[in-house]
């Protein structure tokens, strides 16, 4: 499919964001199959996340991410995003797809090269792509070794907020702070809260978000939307999950 780009998901997400920060489940189809995905995401939904994501893996094959895409966006009406390993996780079932930059990188395919060969499959499969700046912090976990990152410090907000701002004035519309799935600690506060200071796009935190305390404590410093995906993989929709996206949603208007 070609023609217009569609602005549907992030229209959603910026009508969700007026109300209030948002949640997003993460859910890794190599991990969690179609029908397992579409269980998990059915449950979070139910229990107010806003948003699904797919991905988080290296192994992902487009006919595994198309048929969990397929089978997630039969099970719920939120939108079903691709949180893209790379070119070849992409599928046409799937409504979106984080156009992510992985600005700290030291491997020029993961800041641009790979956004090059991904573009023409992503206007084909009638993707809509979602331009993010994606910034790992430390600890960085397995995409800051896979991905050859200089991980942002996690005690000094100075280099994540120049990294920030580059991606808002280089036209990117939303910044993910990431401190590695099944990272032992979130992003800091401090720097959830210095970036969101100085940015006028959506913030994004991921990365060893495991409690409600973890959640208010970077729903407090102004993170406008939290990913969980481990948690959900260890222990299902289950009442750490239900106690985070509960945080999320106190926080929201109506
Ligand atoms: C990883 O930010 C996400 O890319 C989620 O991290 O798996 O630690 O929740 P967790």
């Amino acid at each position: 499919m070609t023609g217009p780009i569609s602005h549907r998901v992030e229209s959603y997400l910026r009508e969700q964001l007026g109300r209030g920060p948002i949640h997003f489940t993460l859910i890794d189809p190599e991990k969690s199959p179609g029908p397992l995905a579409a269980a998990v995401a059915s449950e979070a939904v139910a229990a107010g996340s806003h948003a699904i994501l797919l991905g988080g893996s290296t192994g992902i094959t487009p006919e595994g991410m198309g048929a969990a895409a397929a089978a997630v966006k039969a099970a719920v009406r939120v939108p079903v995003v691709i949180f893209p390993e790379g070119p070849g996780s992409l599928a046409g079932e799937a409504d979106a797809v984080l156009f992510m930059s992985l600005l700290n990188s030291r491997r020029l395919d993961l800041v641009v090269r790979a956004h090059a060969h991904a573009a023409p499959l992503v206007r084909r499969l009638g993707l809509e792509p979602i331009p993010l700046g994606y910034l790992v912090v430390a600890p960085g976990m397995r995409v800051g070794e896979v991905g050859q990152v200089d991980v942002l410090p996690r005690n000094d907000p100075a280099p994540a907020v120049g990294y920030a701002l580059a991606a808002e004035y280089l036209g990117m519309r939303f910044v993910y702070l990431e401190a590695g799935s099944g990272a032992p600690a979130p992003v800091p506060a401090p720097i959830v809260g210095a970036v969101r200071e100085a940015l006028s796009i959506p913030v994004i935190v991921g990365g060893g978000i495991r409690s409600a305390a973890d959640a208010a404590s970077l729903l407090d410093a102004g993170a406008h939307a939290l990913v969980t995906g481990t948690i959900a993989e260890k222990e299902g929709i289950g009442p750490a999950f239900r106690e985070i996206v509960r945080e999320v949603n106190r926080r929201r208007a109506g």
